[in-house]
C-alpha cells in the first residue's frame, strides 16, 4: 500500500518535472560526448604513439645498421692502413705488358697485360700507380714489365721498367 502510494507519488511528480527532466538527458549526452571525445583522443594518441613507436623502432634499426656498416668500414680502413707493408693476403706479381694510356693526374696507367697467375687473364685495363715517378719512366706504346702489389682488387703498380726485348 505504501509502496503503491509512493509509486503514484512518483508518477505524479514525473509529469511535473518534465521540464527539469529535459535537462538531464542533455547533460548525459554532453557527458557521453565528452567520454566519446576522450576515447577518440585516447585512441588517436594511442595509435599515434604506436605509429611513432614503430617509426622510432625502424629508425633505431636503421641507425644500428648504419653504425655497424660504418664500424666495418672503419675496421677495414684500419686494416688497410696497418697493412701498408705486408697485409694479410697481400700478393705481388711481376707482369709483362704494353702501356696504352697514362693518366698521371689520376695516378692511373692503362696497360694491356699478360696473364696474372691466380688473379686474372690477359686484358687491357687501368691500374693505379703507387708513385708519380712511375709515370715519368714510361711512355704510351712502351713494352714494359711492372710490379703489381696488393690484396685484390686493391692492387697498385709499385714499379715499372721497359721490357728487354
Ligand atoms: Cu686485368
Amino acid at each position: 500500500m505504501i509502496e503503491a502510494g509512493g509509486g503514484s507519488a512518483d508518477d505524479r511528480r514525473t509529469p511535473g518535472g518534465l521540464g527539469a527532466r529535459s535537462g538531464p538527458p542533455a547533460r548525459i549526452s554532453a557527458a557521453r560526448l565528452v567520454v566519446v571525445l576522450n576515447l577518440a583522443l585516447l585512441v588517436g594518441v594511442g595509435w599515434g604513439y604506436a605509429w611513432w613507436g614503430r617509426r622510432a623502432d625502424r629508425l633505431t634499426t636503421e641507425l644500428a645498421e648504419t653504425r655497424a656498416r660504418a664500424e666495418r668500414a672503419e675496421r677495414e680502413a684500419a686494416a688497410a692502413r696497418a697493412g701498408g707493408g705486408a697485409a694479410a693476403g697481400e700478393q705481388q706479381w711481376e707482369v709483362r705488358g704494353v702501356v696504352r694510356a697514362a693518366l698521371p693526374e689520376l695516378s692511373v696507367l692503362v696497360v694491356t697485360h699478360e696473364d696474372i697467375p691466380g688473379y686474372m687473364p690477359s686484358m687491357t685495363m687501368g691500374f693505379r700507380t703507387a708513385a708519380p715517378e712511375i709515370h715519368e719512366s714510361v711512355r704510351v706504346g712502351d713494352a714494359v714489365r711492372f710490379t703489381l702489389r696488393g690484396t685484390p682488387p686493391n692492387v697498385v703498380i709499385t714499379a715499372i721498367r721497359a721490357a728487354t726485348p
